[in-house]
């Protein structure tokens, strides 16, 4: 089944909303941040939604922050009132005519969870992309309540990037997220300002993108109340309706010159693949890509000839040339790809046929840009861009410690399937054991399952300063976007796999299955790291039959850090682990 339904709202009639500029320079580097409850209008013809934002507002202000110049945020957590989002598990994953339940607006037969309803506004601020003390990194279990306050200093000892702030509250950021608690923050330097790219209105525009759904009034009419669906089959919300900056379907004029556009993928789980229209054909050679998740990469590069993939956190840094074209024309930026994602393509020619309602993909667009009247103005693209970074070399990565994550999916009997990050830790020949074991030509190794769950022992104490290879393991048949907190990585190589797990091999703790880094006959994923994913990303997409070896060295604080899926509903449903960066002089007095 790949077919569209008609749209209920109308596209492209709003304007593309941009988020109120915080600059901390324009106030000693001291922000106060109010987190409350507002009204926002999700589109033109929608009544007023209420959403918990920053600021009150959807997205919250885009805070600006110069590299080294540290700032301090007083979030105070003024949240009030009914939790503004309904959730429900529909009881069947389609309507009586075939479609989706997740393609629609309305509860589709499904009760409002009345614990969600009841959530009372504990939060906890993650600066994502920060490199952030510890203290200050908005721990998922050290919230504050409605009336308290945090005061967290980000030293904002980092290069420039798009980083973004939201919740992260344990076991809820999934709702909290989605009720509104995200916003933007830039990092600006000097190397920037010496390539002379475009900064602040109207040339750079960021572009937050989420995807959200509405419940329905008794007679059947779209209302404003948000609504987190999901169904017996797909744990994850994944919701018909684009919003762009906070708006469905915007639309933003533009002149005939260079855009800089700042993309972040700000949804739950929905992971976008980006195709620009113009009358029906791709035009992305007018698209160069500059920067990814931690900044700058070394030189521009164009964005993959079938569209720029996205998953949940990763950012992307466009350069868009529009100085061609005529007043009056319009580009259409398209969303291509399937829900759950699990990396195979679409042809880009064939965008304007993305619907696919099997595929959760009701509509594909995503946003307009029409050209209008102004002199025309091209914008000469640097060829160097960064310069402070090289891909790890051999000699540093050869006494590099390994390590070993599994990525499981747990199926449950009556409840919401499980997924979980299993550290592997290896054992020798007499273990007796279940075992996963992983075979790379001739050598097999063995591993157990050192750690399940969250709340295990942390095992991981990475020592500050060296470089480390964590190789992240899909056993399941979705992608999964692997963010690591602190300090970002490189992505080294994505292996195709061949894997096995027997019946009942995933046990709440014990996993038994068979790896070997080949590739299975079946697979038509190309497992290749594309030419956007080779600079500094603290967001790793690992596809199915796919090993990733990323590189990290952790460079700036000690602390207690997490990494985790960041699909949040798999965030919140245990896929999520702590790790402890390490002063190498403290290792002789670890127990
Ligand atoms: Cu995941």
């Amino acid at each position: 089944m790949r077919d569209a339904l008609p749209t209920p709202l109308a596209p492209y009639v709003d304007a593309l909303p941009v988020p109120q500029r915080l600059r901390a320079s324009d106030h000693d580097g001291r922000l106060t941040v109010r987190i409350r409850a507002g009204a926002h209008r999700f589109h033109r013809d929608l009544p007023e939604s209420t959403v918990w934002g920053y600021d009150g507002s959807v997205p919250g202000p885009t805070i600006e922050a110069d590299r080294g110049r540290p700032v301090t945020v007083e979030w105070r957590n003024e949240l009030e009132g009914p939790f503004p989002v309904v959730d429900t598990v529909a009881p069947a994953a389609a309507d009586d005519d075939g479609v989706p339940v997740q393609c629609v607006p309305g509860l589709s037969r499904g009760v409002p969870d009345t614990r969600v309803a009841k959530l009372t506004g504990q939060t906890v601020v993650h600066l994502h992309g920060g490199l952030t003390p510890a203290s200050y990194d908005g721990w998922a279990e050290n919230l504050f309540a409605p009336g308290q306050q945090a005061v967290f200093h980000y030293p904002m000892d980092q290069r420039a990037a798009l980083l973004w702030y939201h919740d992260h509250v344990m076991g809820i950021t999934k709702y909290d997220v989605y009720a509104g608690l995200a916003g933007l923050w830039i990092v600006r330097d000097e190397r920037e300002r010496e390539l002379d790219l475009p900064e602040g209105p109207p040339f750079e525009v960021p572009l937050l993108i989420q995807d959200r759904n509405f419940d329905l009034d008794e007679r059947g009419l779209l209302r404003g109340r948000l609504l987190h669906k999901t169904d017996p089959d797909v744990m994850e919300a994944f919701a018909p309706f684009t919003v762009v900056n906070g708006k469905v379907w915007p639309v933003l004029d533009v002149q005939a010159t260079t855009y800089r556009l700042r993309v972040l993928n700000g949804s739950n789980a929905r992971t976008y693949r980006l195709v620009l229209l113009r009358d029906s054909e791709p035009d992305l050679a007018r698209i160069v890509q500059i920067g990814t998740d931690h900044g700058l990469l070394r030189s521009p590069v164009p964005v993959p000839a079938n569209g720029l993939v996205l998953a949940s956190a990763e950012r992307a840094d466009l350069l868009v040339d529009f100085s061609d074209l005529e007043p009056g024309t319009e580009l259409t930026l398209l969303n291509t790809a399937r829900a759950p994602f699990d990396g195979s393509s679409f042809p880009a020619p064939d965008a304007e046929n993305a619907a696919d309602l099997e595929g959760l993909l009701p509509y594909p667009h995503v946003m307009r840009f029409r050209v209008v009247a102004g002199s025309a103005v091209p914008r000469r693209i640097p060829r160097e861009l960064a310069t402070d970074f090289e891909p790890p070399a051999a000699d540093e990565l050869a006494a590099a410690p390994r390590r070993a994550i599994a990525l499981v999916e747990r199926e449950l009997e009556g409840e919401t399937n499980m997924l979980t990050m299993r550290e592997l830790a290896p054992v020798d020949d007499d273990y007796g054991g279940p075992v996963v074991t992983v075979a790379e030509g001739d050598r097999t190794a063995r591993y157990r399952v050192a750690a399940a769950h969250f709340e295990d022992t942390t095992r991981f104490f990475p020592m500050l300063g060296e470089y480390e290879i964590w190789r992240l393991i899909n056993l399941t048949g979705d992608t999964h976007p692997i963010h690591l907190h602190l300090d970002p990585f490189q992505i080294l190589v994505r292996h195709p796999i061949r894997w096995e797990i027997p019946e009942n091999g995933i046990g709440d703790r014990d996993l038994v299955a068979t790896i070997s880094l080949e590739r299975d006959p079946d697979d038509q994923l190309d497992h290749t790291i594309d030419d956007n994913e080779r600079g500094l990303k603290d967001t790793v997409r690992v596809n199915p039959s796919e090993m990733v070896e990323i590189a990290v060295r952790f460079t700036s604080y000690s602390g207690r850090y997490m990494y985790h899926c960041h699909i949040l509903e798999h965030e919140d449903r245990d896929m999520m682990r702590p790790f402890v960066t390490m002063s190498p002089d403290l290792m002789p007095f670890m127990a």
